[in-house]
């Protein structure tokens, strides 16, 4: 009688243990950006003058700003916040996201507003990409690599444990419209329990060649039509003195490392 009492309690306290860590949902764990910042290269236009317009210009809202508004809000009416990067994992333990090593997938997906209980719902067969998580309970994950960042501030911040790194793919990144071919992409996050991880870094290598592809949308104002390239120190017709250009990790293809740092919240996806 007193062992079966003692694995009463032990399973009593697996089962509140379980309950703990479980994510509301009782699905696979998602997340969603929910703050996206891009951090390195900066962004110039000439326009009386060249101007940094990865903040602000002339006291209106720049690049990240609009980013920003993009995530939170529903500018086009159609129900669904305006841009969504959600990431499930193979787990339905939120806790795994630092503790194991789960796939990860990015998904094409339509996330109803208010953001504060947004809920996601994916649009595509196949995901925009799949990776491994590496996870480390003690030591960094993620780092900018060596001598491809230029000092902006504010600075990249590293992704700190407890955390995780993806495996580096090749991606295609939908930024509010644009359409960003990125290699050896990895994004990793922080996370300490709760709704909310941190500490999140996504990077990724552009060629110049691709950079010259990409034409930046219409409705972007001042830059809108001109390639990406254009707008990156070092690119063909910018108008920065200064050269943000780098090597990719055969050091012999030329083009921009791209930082980005973010928060994300747990969400439902289905
Ligand atoms: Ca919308
Ligand atoms: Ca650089």
């Amino acid at each position: 009688m007193k062992k079966f009492i003692v694995m009463s309690v032990l399973l009593s306290a697996h089962v509140s243990a379980e309950e703990v860590f479980t994510n509301s949902f009782e699905t696979l764990v998602a997340t969603r950006v929910s703050t996206l910042e891009l951090k390195d290269p900066h962004m110039y236009v000439n326009f009386g003058g060249c101007q940094d317009f990865t903040y602000t210009i002339f006291g209106q809202p720049g690049f990240n700003p609009q980013v920003q508004d993009s995530i939170e809000n529903d500018d086009d009416g159609d129900g669904f916040l305006d841009l969504n990067w959600v990431t499930q994992y193979t787990t339905d333990q939120a806790h795994h996201l630092v503790t194991h090593s789960v796939d990860a997938a990015q998904w094409e997906a339509n996330c109803t507003e208010p953001m504060s209980t947004t809920t996601c719902h994916s649009i595509s067969t196949s995901p925009i990409w799949q990776s491994v998580t590496q996870e480390d309970l003690l030591s960094t994950c993620l780092t900018p690599r060596a001598g491809t960042t230029s000092g902006y501030s504010p600075s990249i911040v590293s992704t700190d444990a407890p955390c995780h790194t993806t495996q580096t793919v090749d991606v295609v990144l939908n930024l509010s419209g644009t359409l960003i071919p990125l290699r050896d992409y990895q994004q990793a996050l922080s996370y300490n329990g709760g709704d909310v991880t941190s500490m999140g870094l996504h990077m990724g290598f552009i060629s110049e060649a691709e950079a010259d592809q990409v034409i930046l949308p219409d409705d972007i104002p001042l830059v809108g039509g001109q390639p990406l390239s254009s707008v990156l120190p070092g690119g063909t017709g910018s108008c920065a003195v200064h050269d943000d250009r780098d090597l990719d990790v055969t050091g012999t293809v030329m083009g921009w490392w791209f930082y980005f740092n973010s928060t994300s919240t747990l969400v439902p996806l289905d």
